[in-house]
Parts: C-alpha cells; sequence; structure tokens
C-alpha cells in the first residue's frame, strides 16, 4: 500500500499561465498574447501579460516549494520567450532565463521536469501557418535543439507537448483557446499530425543531444473512462471506450497516443475519421514513435461506462454530484481506471503529469486561505491511483496542478488551481491548507492519506 520509495512528487505550471508574457522582457508574442487581445474571448477581459510575474519572482517561488519539501516542478517553456519569431535569433536573456531558473531549482532540491511545449506558440509562426504547416516540426526540432544544448547537462525529466487534444482541439476546431481558429476536422486532424512530427523530432533530439541520460515523456489528456461496475463486461467496455471513439472528436486517447508508441493510428478511429485522416507520409511513423520511457497523463475527472446492447453506453453522473469550479465532475475513481487502462496498453509507467481542482478560494479573515475541498480532492484521487499501483500499475509520479493559482485560458483569473493563492493585484503570496496537506502527503509517501 505505498508508493515506490523513488515515486516523484511534485507540482506543475505552464510557461504563460504564470511568467508574464515575454514581449515585455525583449521576446516575442505568442498566439495567447494576440487571443487574448480579442474582445469578449477571456472571460474576465485578462491576459497573461503579468500573470503571476515568475518571471521575476521565481526565486520566491522555488523557495516557497522548498519550503514545502517538494521536490520535483514541471514547467514549462515559452518557445517566444527563446525565439521571438519562432526561429532563427535567439533571445539571449530569454534563453538565460531558464538556465537560471533550472539552476536555482537544483540548488534547492528540487529536480525540474521541463515540458518544452505548452501551447504558446510563437504568433510569428502563426502567421505562417502554425501547426498546420509541415514544417513546423522541424521549427520545433530547432527550438528544441537550443533548449536542450542549454539545460540538457541538467535536466533529467522531458516532455514535449502539453495536451495535443486542446491546442489543436479547443485552439483550432472549437476556438475557444488561441489562436481562436474554427477549422473543417480534416485541418484538425492535419495540424494534429504535424504536432505528432513536431514530437518525434524533439524526442530525436533529446537523444540526440542531452549530455545528462534523459528519460522522456509526454503530456496528452488521459480521457479517462470509469466502468459502471466491475463485472467483466462493464470494465471491457470502459477499456472499448478508452481506446476508441464513434464520432468525430479530437478526445480519443488512442488517435493520439496509438501513433506515439505503436506507429500507427488506430483502425477503429480511421474508419470513423474516413476522409478527414491524415496522409501519412512514408517515415512519418519512425518519427513519431520513437520509444519514450514513461506516459505522461492529465486527468481531471472520467466518463463513467456501462456495456450496453450495442457497445459501451456512457451513464448519466448521479444527480447533484459534486463538481469543481469548472462544473467538471469530481470522479476520482478517473486517477484508478485511467493509469490501469494506459499502462495494461502502451505498456510505459505512469506519471499523472496534471491533477487538481480549480475552486474560487480567498483569503479568510485570519489571513489564511483554507480550502478544505481541494484537500478532499486530492486525497481521494491520490489514493485511487496509490490503489492502481497496488494492482500492478507502475508509477513514477504525481504533479499537483497548480503550484500556485495563475491565468486560466478563457477564464482568466477567475478559477484558482494553486496549492499557493496569488493576489494578483499584490503579487503577495499564500500557500493554502492544501499545500501544508500536501507537504505532508509527500513527506510521508502517501501514508498520511485516507482515502
Ligand atoms: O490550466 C490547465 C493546464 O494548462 C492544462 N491542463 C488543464 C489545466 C486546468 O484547466
Amino acid at each position: 500500500m505505498a508508493f515506490s520509495s523513488d515515486f516523484a512528487w511534485g507540482v506543475a505550471s505552464a510557461s504563460y499561465q504564470i511568467e508574464g508574457s515575454p514581449m515585455f522582457a525583449g521576446g516575442g508574442s505568442s498566439v495567447w498574447d494576440m487571443f487574448c487581445r480579442r474582445p469578449g474571448v477571456i472571460n474576465d477581459g485578462s491576459n497573461g501579460d503579468v500573470a503571476c510575474d515568475h518571471y521575476n519572482r521565481y526565486e520566491e517561488d522555488l523557495d516557497i516549494m522548498a519550503s514545502l519539501g517538494l521536490k520535483n516542478y514541471r514547467l514549462s517553456i515559452a518557445w517566444p520567450r527563446v525565439l521571438p519569431a519562432g526561429k532563427g535569433e535567439i533571445h539571449a536573456e530569454g534563453l538565460a532565463f531558464y538556465d537560471r531558473l533550472i539552476d536555482a531549482a537544483l540548488a534547492r532540491g528540487i529536480d525540474p521536469w521541463v515540458t518544452l511545449y505548452h501551447w504558446d506558440t510563437p504568433y510569428d509562426l502563426y502567421l505562417q501557418g502554425g501547426w498546420l504547416n509541415r514544417d513546423i516540426a522541424d521549427w520545433f526540432a530547432d527550438y528544441t535543439q537550443i533548449i536542450v544544448d542549454r539545460l540538457g547537462d541538467r535536466v533529467t525529466n522531458w516532455m514535449t507537448l502539453n495536451e495535443p487534444q486542446c491546442f489543436i482541439g479547443l485552439g483550432m476546431q472549437t476556438g475557444l483557446h488561441a489562436p481562436g481558429d474554427r477549422l473543417a476536422f480534416r485541418e484538425v486532424l492535419l495540424a494534429g499530425h504535424h504536432a505528432l512530427l513536431a514530437h518525434g523530432k524533439a524526442v530525436q533530439v533529446i537523444r540526440a543531444r542531452a549530455t545528462k541520460p534523459a528519460r522522456i515523456g509526454w503530456a496528452p489528456v488521459g480521457a479517462a473512462k470509469i466502468p459502471a461496475t466491475h463485472s467483466p463486461e462493464d470494465v471491457d467496455a470502459a477499456r472499448l471506450a478508452t481506446f476508441s471513439t464513434t464520432t468525430k472528436t479530437v478526445w480519443s486517447n488512442s488517435w493520439w497516443n496509438d501513433p506515439v508508441f505503436f506507429g500507427s493510428y488506430p483502425e477503429s478511429d480511421l474508419e470513423v475519421f474516413g476522409d478527414d485522416a491524415p496522409v501519412v507520409r512514408a517515415g512519418d511513423m519512425e518519427i513519431i514513435s520513437q520509444p519514450l520511457d514513461f506516459f505522461g497523463a492529465n486527468i481531471y475527472n472520467g466518463q463513467t461506462i456501462r456495456a450496453g446492447d450495442n457497445g459501451p453506453e456512457d451513464v448519466p453522473n448521479p444527480l447533484g454530484i459534486g463538481r469543481t469550479i469548472y462544473t467538471w465532475p469530481v470522479t476520482p475513481e478517473a486517477l484508478y481506471w485511467g493509469p490501469k487502462f494506459f499502462y495494461e496498453r502502451y505498456g510505459k509507467p505512469i506519471v499523472i503529469t496534471e491533477n487538481g481542482l480549480g475552486l474560487s478560494d480567498w483569503v479568510a479573515l485570519d489571513g489564511k486561505v483554507h480550502d478544505p475541498q481541494r484537500i478532499d480532492f486530492l486525497d481521494r484521487y491520490i489514493s485511487a491511483f496509490r490503489r492502481a499501483t497496488d494492482d500492478g500499475v507502475e508509477a513514477l509520479g504525481y504533479f499537483q496542478w497548480s503550484f500556485s493559482d495563475n491565468f486560466e485560458w478563457y477564464e482568466g483569473y477567475r478559477f484558482r488551481f494553486g496549492l499557493v493563492h496569488v493576489d494578483y493585484e499584490t503579487q503577495v503570496r499564500t500557500p493554502k491548507d492544501s499545500a501544508y496537506w500536501y507537504q505532508e502527503v509527500a513527506a510521508s509517501n502517501g501514508a498520511i492519506l485516507k482515502g
């Protein structure tokens, strides 16, 4: 009933959500900088210009992490901070920032887990077609080389892309995220194919150039499915639903992960997607399916599934089920069945690269931030993950999303996911009750969990 002794307890963040925009520090702009300037697209009218000002306050943030005994920090690099135009000239100061950040983390005993891309596509590249342009795979590989040549002597754990389902699906199909496009499904899948190529080329670069032995994964959304009962029929139905789709959607787990781990798109999805599926050129799948060391999964909730007469059926949530501020249902079993099914199919150790919940926390009259629901939520989810490991799932780590409150995309600053509260007027940080609780979870390697 325990996580392995080298299990990585950590917190996660992303550049655009916390740093403040590179365009105010000599770097370039990203699609998010431009998107936020469109009236009405961000629910509180805000943007990531300043965010948590982590660019200037990273030492304070790392001090808080260290004081909480957190030893693993998943961070992302802002591509336009390093390459203002996305390619070509390097912004030396931008690259130096990540050098300092990595050194400052290591000096505090914090291991940096680096994500190369968490949605801040350089705007100049968007003007050249962005993810629709096949050349982006090479632009991404060149950018990766710059990062790896600079940081690859100190970073062990790398992730290529965060949630392709979101930056391709929400960014290019529904337009809810930057760049706000609403493309046909065929174009969406083509952009997705280029993202997969970029992933594969980045893995090749890391393997070839990192001087410290690298562990590489990626961090897709893990769209978890939970069997309604433990009957073999329901479990099979949930497994099938996890790895197939009956509609033209970007939320199919196997569409993204089968190419990466098996070197082919899944037959069943290809049938559903028909002519919308991208043309795969000779050699593409060899590039995309570079061997990985772990399967990263961002899991927040799951859909309950039962065996129906004509295949898997969605089971409605119980009336009044607990919901987070996004109205996402609280379904801790997602962190049992998601890892279990992903481990079963892909055979790679699991890292939960994101899990957590958004609330509307505030500083109480006593000066503290009381967030019992976050503690309860995390206990239930992490306990479910531990049960998965008890049942044979190999697990390397768990990253709570997020270290601090931050810019929550189209919701702006209204939704708070952090263990640490941020006052955006003063930039004062206040660790929430959950931060101290998580400190104990990590220190006890999960022994204090109640779920
Ligand atoms: O804040 C996001 C993160 O950037 C990507 N995964 C989901 C989180 C919560 O919505």
